[in-house]
């Protein structure tokens, strides 16, 4: 494989682009579940497993989800059925996952308990927990109680189709007849997402929990129209031969139009 970079032409085109197009919008390929409105907003239906609250101020900032009285070894802030949350996160390019928590009360302690992004492959059974499977990261510690919101993000390899492990990720068999977890399988079929309080593989107390939740966030890199882990010379030609068009592999920034904003996408997210 060879890979060029880009022209100094296109470099100096991106760069006219970038100048005209004045004030920032929202970043493309980017969802963020804010509450906003309450449960309305919430995309993926997340829940802690009993009935939210959505109080209007006390978020990082306003509004925000909130469950109080959970009576639980470790919450698990988890989305419940079909959304962008779900689904192949290969083909959609899924390369970061995040969110802000609280802890507003427990009722011993919250210490010491890293937080694990868990990825689940229900393995074709929705209604049969037995057989569910998946791949899990540890993240840096829950926060405790008085420590306000705690911002937490992860990579997803999405690009990595092999059934080993990617580095930093640990299979998991949730049920007595799962598979054994095959990463290049769970990618391109996620069918739950949860924010575990702690090394799922480990036994804890049951505590009550008042916990809080906001600003759910994906981030898809849309610059990486093949899907191969890296923006280069592959996906500068699929914006070229696009030109013009409305084709939505190639309009990244979803104006309607190949053109120059599409271009400076590419260009400003060159490399692995
Ligand atoms: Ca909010
Ligand atoms: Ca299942
Ligand atoms: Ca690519
Ligand atoms: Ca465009």
């Amino acid at each position: 494989m060879h890979t060029k970079a880009p022209s100094l032409f296109l470099l100096s085109l991106a760069a006219i682009t970038l100048l005209a197009l004045g004030p920032p919008a929202p970043p493309p390929g980017l969802v963020v579940v804010d509450f906003t409105g309450g449960a309305a907003s919430n995309n993926g239906s997340w829940t802690y497993g009993i009935p939210p609250t959505y109080p209007m101020m006390g978020g990082n900032p306003g509004w925000y989800l909130r469950t109080t009285g959970l009576d639980t070894f470790a919450p698990q802030l988890r989305t419940t059925g079909e959304s962008v949350f779900t689904g192949d996160y290969n083909a959609e390019r899924v390369k970061q996952l995040g969110v802000d928590l609280q802890t507003f009360a427990v009722d011993f302690s919250a210490a010491g308990r890293p937080l694990a992004l868990l990825l689940v492959n229900n393995n074709g059974t929705p209604a049969n927990a037995n057989d569910d499977w998946g791949a899990y990261r540890l993240g840096p510690n829950i926060p405790v109680p008085g420590q306000g919101w705690k911002l937490f993000s992860f990579a997803i390899p999405y690009a990595h189709l092999a059934a080993a492990m990617p580095p930093g990720w640990a299979g998991i068999q949730l049920g007595g007849s799962a598979p054994v977890p095959d990463w290049g399988m769970l990618i391109k079929k996620v069918d739950r997402v949860t924010f575990f309080y702690g090394n799922p593989e480990d036994f804890f107390i049951f505590q009550m929990w008042t916990v809080g939740a906001d600003n759910i966030i994906q981030t898809r890199r849309i610059t990486d129209t093949n899907g191969d882990g890296i923006v280069d010379g592959a996906d500068l030609a699929v914006i070229l031969g696009e030109w013009g068009t409305s084709n939505t592999i190639a309009d990244l920034d979803g104006d309607g139009n190949v053109g120059g904003g599409d271009l400076a996408l590419v260009l400003g997210d060159w490399g692995p």
